[in-house]
């Protein structure tokens, strides 16, 4: 069966997460995806976190599936010519260098277009442009500056960063799109053009309800779902929710049995407003049904902390599964606090290709995340990473480098 990406070749001057999760996506729906890397080091996370001795980290191999490696010094001018050679025969380059990095190279905008002008160049940047547009950003800066830290932990304490790669995979996710998008408006104008994704657009994106609550609490002073109200206060800006829920569906955290020995003991529960009534008769509080001060969504919201109370006392009776089992077939929204133990051993992500075991030539056999995107016509076959420059040579002579030529360039340090 075709992928749906065949044929569409990607010049991947990416590096540590954001840029790779975006190309490994666009790999995972057919494109050939190659990974320019520095000659001798390679992206930075092959040896970052290692845990086998001498093989590339799990950070690399889980973010560089099925692609190529070659190797270039593309401050050598040598090595600048196979990477225009690269440039000319690649649909889109993309990259998440420092800013101007890829200009110092000598590859600007404008020369790529010269080379080509149907290349899509697509960058994953900290910052758009602004005041800060030439800093460099990781991850939690990314999730410091878009929103989500100010608006993650608990009111009586600091803000928190989340586990979720909001700033790195997220934007990568974000590129990808863009990308597409591209590919898909060149089909008509025949033209490349640039795509942008900065980190902190995109955790901003995803903290757009938080943008919406902060013009909410403008308007009114109070926001009746959050676990402020009605006994705390309210500043000027969206505070810290806990774990209450997003929406106008209150939830929160739950222990269940075993939480004193066990930290993931615990699951989400939503009170949602169309099953009250079997929440009621669950946790065995059925006057709760048609009291006036639980009966209906608003006469609950300012008893919500002593209403989750009680249906811990419930939950508590029960492991997280049970309790799962039980409030499914009731059609009450739940979900288990699962660890990444629990996650990896999961038969059922394991039969949807969600996760995979993968073998590897150095490091042998070990587990990854796969496409979480499934197409029904462009199914995902999940391949290891590529060791350091294994397709040099390969590439190479699809450029049209022959074997002298090859081996001068690497006598010369260029690849
Ligand atoms: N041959 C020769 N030189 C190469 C090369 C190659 N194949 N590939 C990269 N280089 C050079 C670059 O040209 C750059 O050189 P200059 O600084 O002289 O211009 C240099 O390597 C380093 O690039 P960098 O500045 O991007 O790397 P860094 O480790 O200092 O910074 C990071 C890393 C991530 C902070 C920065 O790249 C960045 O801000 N990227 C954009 C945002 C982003 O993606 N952040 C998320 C990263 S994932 O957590």
């Amino acid at each position: 069966m075709g992928k749906a990406l065949d044929g569409v070749r990607i010049l991947d001057f990416t590096h540590v997460q954001s840029g790779p999760t975006c190309t490994q996506l666009l790999a995972w729906f057919g494109a050939d995806v190659i990974k320019v890397e520095r000659a001798g080091a390679g992206d930075i996370t092959r040896e970052q976190l290692r845990d086998v001795p001498g093989a590339d980290s799990l950070y690399f191999t889980m973010l560089n599936h099925n692609k190529r490696s070659v190797t270039i010094d593309t401050k050598n001018p040598e090595g600048k010519l196979v990477l225009e050679a690269l440039i000319q025969k690649c649909d889109v380059l993309v990259e998440n260098f420092a800013p101007g990095a890829l200009d110092r190279m000598g590859f600007t905008w404008e020369r790529i277009q010269e080379l080509n002008p149907r290349m899509i160049v697509a960058s994953v940047k900290g910052f758009g442009p602004g005041p800060y547009e030439d800093c460099k950003v990781y991850e939690n800066v990314a999730q410091c500056v878009g929103g989500a830290a100010s608006t993650t932990g608990f009111d009586d304490g600091p803000p928190v960063v989340t586990g979720a790669q909001i700033g790195d995979s997220g934007t990568g996710l974000h590129l990808a799109l863009g990308i597409v998008t591209a590919l898909y408006q060149r089909t008509m104008t025949g033209r490349g053009q640039k795509v942008l994704a900065a980190m902190q657009d995109g955790v901003l994106n995803l903290c757009r309800v938080k943008l919406r609550d902060q013009q909410r609490l403008e308007r009114t002073g109070v926001m009746k779902e959050y676990p402020q109200y009605p006994n705390g206060t309210f500043g000027e800006a969206v505070p810290r929710a806990g774990n209450a829920s997003g929406g106008g569906q209150p939830g929160w955290i739950l222990k269940c049995k075993g939480w004193e020995h066990d930290p993931n003991a615990y699951i989400y529960f939503i009170t949602q407003a169309p099953v009250w009534v079997k929440i009621c008769n669950v946790i065995g509080r059925e006057e709760w049904a048609t009291h006036p001060d639980y009966a209906t969504p608003d006469a609950r919201l300012p008893r919500l902390k002593d209403i989750f109370a009680e249906v811990e006392r419930w939950t508590m009776t029960k492991t997280k599964f049970e309790a799962m089992e039980i409030l499914n077939e009731h059609d009450i929204p739940c979900g288990p606090i699962l660890s990444m133990k629990e996650i990896a051993e999961d038969e059922s992500l394991r039969k949807t290709g969600t996760v995979v075991e993968v073998d590897h030539p150095v490091r042998g056999k070990y587990l990854t995340v796969g496409n979480p995107i499934k197409l029904s016509d462009s199914p995902t076959d999940v391949k290891r990473s590529p060791l350091l420059g294994e397709h040099t040579d390969e590439v190479m002579a699809e450029l049209g480098y022959s074997r002298e030529q090859i081996d001068a360039l690497r006598t010369a340090g260029a690849i």
